[in-house]
């Protein structure tokens, strides 16, 4: 068994999940923020049998779609603080071998 840790743009965790329910995984949606923009985004845990990992990660890959962000760089003194272009996303995902599933 494998445990995923998925963290997924606000925009697209409604469709990334809805795809997972429809395929039949059990997933747990958790806000989360991201350490350097500082923004939003979601985190899914999701436990799965290792012979249908391919799958979920199918279904996160094709519902998360990376995009550009500007950012206002730190100014120098006296000087315009520039903008730069940061990608973001898709989804960054690890996975984790499993020990146990329990449910009691
Ligand atoms: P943030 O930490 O807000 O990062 C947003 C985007 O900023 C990143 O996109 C990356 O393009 C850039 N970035 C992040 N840290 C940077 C740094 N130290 N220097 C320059 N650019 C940096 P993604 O790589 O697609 O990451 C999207 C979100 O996924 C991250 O939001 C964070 O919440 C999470 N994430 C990414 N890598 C991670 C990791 N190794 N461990 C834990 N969480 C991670």
């Amino acid at each position: 068994m494998k445990f995923i840790v998925a963290i997924i743009n606000l925009d697209d965790v409604a469709g990334v999940m809805k795809h997972l329910t429809k395929s039949g995984f059990s997933s747990t949606k958790l806000t989360s923020t991201g350490g350097w923009l500082k923004e939003g985004n979601v985190t899914i845990i999701i436990g799965v049998e290792t012979a249908k990992l391919n799958e979920v990660l199918g279904i996160i890959d094709k519902y998360s779609h990376s995009r550009t962000r500007m950012i206002q760089t730190p100014s120098l003194e006296g000087m315009d603080s520039p903008s730069t272009e940061v990608k973001v996303g898709g989804a960054t995902v690890f996975v984790l071998d499993c020990e146990q599933f329990l449910r009691f």
